[in-house]
């Protein structure tokens, strides 16, 4: 309890405040995490499930095993923790949040600020002109583009590629600007985004984190909470709501 009123006590004298957060904290949701011990990683190659090389290798399996996740990330919805982390907004000037998440529960929890960091699985785009797509013919296993007739793909950051610029100068942004940097369920192991709270760091802010396990960010911690995001965040909205 001690570092959570610690954490609590550091973010009433913020004003400006940035948060990373990862696959840890949608786990509370029912979505599996990549990297912890029967993760997504450890069933499925993300060289074959999670790149450009890997897509052409397998289209029909890559994008019915995105369809599957669609499907269960519907069938789920936002934890107490993405909700507590909406209504901290009222406590700052400022609160945006860069995610490495493609679930797109901030958004549905009510985070206005939020910056997409590896893209959103329920959006799609041409494999070749790579721009956004609407109304696709899912009765071909993977779409084509009706407009040049490629493959249609998740629109969703694979490894190798270029994290999409407007998003990822915002998150920097954000983390050079804050007083204080919230760390939410992220190993810290996916380059640029682990990069970010050390850009905090560097510019003077407290930086927090919140994970059940070590994580390869733990050395730039101010304050370290081991728990679990959906019950820590609440229990410091409660404290900086008194
Ligand atoms: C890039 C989207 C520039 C798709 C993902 C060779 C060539 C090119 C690049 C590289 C290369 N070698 C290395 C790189 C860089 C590479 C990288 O970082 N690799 C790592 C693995 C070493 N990065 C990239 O490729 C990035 N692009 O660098 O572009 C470039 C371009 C060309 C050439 C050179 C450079 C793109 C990375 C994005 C990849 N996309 N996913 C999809 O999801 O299907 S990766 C995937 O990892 C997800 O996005 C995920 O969010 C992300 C990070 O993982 P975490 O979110 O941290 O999840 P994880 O399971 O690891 O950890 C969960 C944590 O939560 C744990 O610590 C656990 O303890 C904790 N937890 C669990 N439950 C809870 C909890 N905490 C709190 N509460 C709980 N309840």
């Amino acid at each position: 309890m001690i570092s959570i009123e610690n954490a609590a006590r550091i973010l009433s004298l913020s004003k400006k405040v940035a948060v990373l957060t990862g696959a840890g904290m949608s786990q509370e949701s029912g979505i599996e995490t990549f990297r912890d011990e029967n993760g997504v990683w450890a069933k499925f190659d993300p060289m074959v499930w999670a790149t450009v090389d890997g897509f052409l290798s397998r289209p029909k399996d890559v994008w019915n095993w995105y369809q599957e996740r669609r499907a269960t990330i519907r069938n789920n919805k936002p934890n107490q923790g993405h909700y507590a982390l909406a209504k901290m907004e009222k406590c700052f000037d400022w609160l945006a949040v860069a995610t490495q998440n493609i679930d797109g529960y901030h958004h549905i929890a009510g985070s206005a600020t939020v910056r997409q960091l590896h893209g959103n699985i329920f959006e799609n785009k041409c494999l070749a002109e790579n721009i956004g797509k609407k109304d696709i013919d899912n009765s071909v296993v993977p779409p084509k583009c009706h407009d040049c007739g490629s493959f249609i793909r998740p629109d969703v950051v694979w490894f190798g590629e270029m994290l999409p610029e407007t998003e990822w100068n915002l998150a920097r942004t954000d983390a050079q600007d804050c007083d204080t940097y919230i760390v939410i369920g992220t190993s810290g192991m996916v380059w640029p985004a682990a990069g970010l709270p050390t850009m905090a760091k560097r510019k003077g802010a407290k930086v927090i984190i919140i994970n059940t396990t070590e994580s390869e960010i733990d050395q730039r911690a101010d304050v370290l909470i081991r728990g679990k995001s959906g019950e820590v965040l609440p229990q410091i909205l409660k404290l900086l709501e008194k």
